[in-house]
């Protein structure tokens, strides 16, 4: 039986790559920072939650990581912790150049020096294509112009990851995912909160949306469907980077108009624009050319826009109409982790 650890479990990519993972029948643990509140929702709404080994840490901590690998003895590393949110990077850019960046020398000088034959994925993103180019598709040879403190820590990491691999031949393969969506995506980014909003609409519990820059357009894809590439890439004799994409290009202002079309209602009605989510830079279009992918490693997406906004606006309708019900959701309930079924790093044997 394989170990896989992946970092940022209790994060979207995190929560569904443990699911593939435990269903191959992995040992999976996961590294997640104890915080005030827990946050284990994701967990708790996939049914995972009793079935990982969980270890807490923090990725900007050196003895952190070493106990992770300790504890774990992994086949297999999924770096997925990050500073995610590129709006927040630019209110924070030095934890995020820490955390999004910096850390993933910490986890391969980890590989490097005590688990040379452990496999790692690094979670590469679109963003850092930034301002290359207009609708064009990108693929594995476009250039790089970064537009946020993110998309530079995330670069950073994505060469990082290219050093150790060719100076240490150490096995470490990069996606460079565009965005990807769910229900179980983060409140804040952008599709979750239009149908989060939309939802609140459409059950009298809000009167207003306010956006940022509605004209941007993302290349969105099915969570779900990008961590099956992720663990793909570890099953190669050989690592690499590959673009997990859709190769179709849709506005904010479509999501919009799609969810709110849904539910028989005007977005325009409902849309205010505030400057508040405007960022100082914002990539303009982004769109990806998944083929490599799709001859290296069978992959392909299946679940289109269309669709996407279906599944995430029936789970946001069914959420609101629950709450209305009176019923509880994971979210709801801080779920304090049961002492006994966590892992302590100190107590391991030498
Ligand atoms: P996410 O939902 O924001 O999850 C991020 C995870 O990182 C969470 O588990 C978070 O823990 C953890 N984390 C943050 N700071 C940490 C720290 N200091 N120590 C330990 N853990 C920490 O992100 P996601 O959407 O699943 O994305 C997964 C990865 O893929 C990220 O690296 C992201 O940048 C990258 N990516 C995402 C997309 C996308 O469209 N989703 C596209 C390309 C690349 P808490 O729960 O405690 O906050
Ligand atoms: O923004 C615009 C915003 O925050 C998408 C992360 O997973 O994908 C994600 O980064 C677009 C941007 O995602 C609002 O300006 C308008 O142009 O949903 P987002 P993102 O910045 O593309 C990449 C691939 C990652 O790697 C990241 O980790 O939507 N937008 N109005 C808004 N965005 C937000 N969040 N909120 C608004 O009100």
């Amino acid at each position: 039986m394989k170990n896989a650890l992946i970092t940022g479990i209790t994060g979207q990519d995190g929560t569904y790559l443990a699911k593939l993972l435990l269903n191959k029948g992995y040992n999976v643990y996961g590294l997640y920072r104890r915080l005030s509140t827990p946050n284990f929702w994701r967990l708790q709404d996939l049914n995972i939650y009793d079935k990982i080994n969980l270890i807490s840490g923090d990725l900007t901590d050196l003895s952190s990581i070493m106990n992770v690998f300790k504890v774990s003895q992994p086949d297999e590393v999924y770096h997925l912790a990050a500073q995610s949110f590129v709006e927040a990077s630019f209110e924070s850019p030095l934890a995020t150049a820490e955390v999004t960046g910096l850390s993933t020398t910490r986890i391969l000088e980890a590989v490097k020096l005590f688990y040379n034959n452990t496999k790692v994925y690094y979670a590469g993103t679109s963003e850092m294509y930034g301002s290359s180019y207009d609708s064009t598709s990108l693929d594995e040879n476009s250039v790089f112009k970064p537009m946020s403190p993110y998309a530079a820590s995330k670069l950073y990491g994505y060469w990082i990851s290219n050093i150790y691999r060719n100076g240490y031949n150490l096995f470490v393969s990069s996606g460079i995912l565009f965005n990807h969506e769910s229900q179980i995506r983060g409140i804040e980014f952008v599709t979750r909160k239009i149908v989060n909003d939309a939802a609140k609409i459409y059950y009298n519990l809000e009167k207003k949306i306010k956006l940022g820059n509605i004209n941007a357009m993302r290349d969105w894809g099915y969570a779900p469907e990008y961590v099956e590439a992720m663990y793909k890439m570890l099953q190669k004799d050989k690592p690499d980077d590959y673009v997990i994409a859709t190769n179709e290009t849709h506005s904010v202002k479509e999501f919009l108009e799609e969810a709110f079309n849904y539910i028989g209602l005007n977005y325009e009605k409902y849309l205010e624009i505030d400057k508040r989510f405007i960022r100082p830079l914002d990539v303009p279009v982004l769109k990806g050319d998944y083929s490599k992918a799709k001859r290296e490693l069978n992959w392909e997406p299946k679940t289109k826009f269309k669709d996407i906004v279906k599944i995430m606006m029936d789970a946001e309708l069914k959420r609101w109409d629950g709450y209305l019900k009176g019923k509880k959701f994971a979210w709801d309930v801080p779920n304090y982790p049961n002492e006994n079924s966590l892992l302590k790093t100190y107590m391991v044997k030498k």
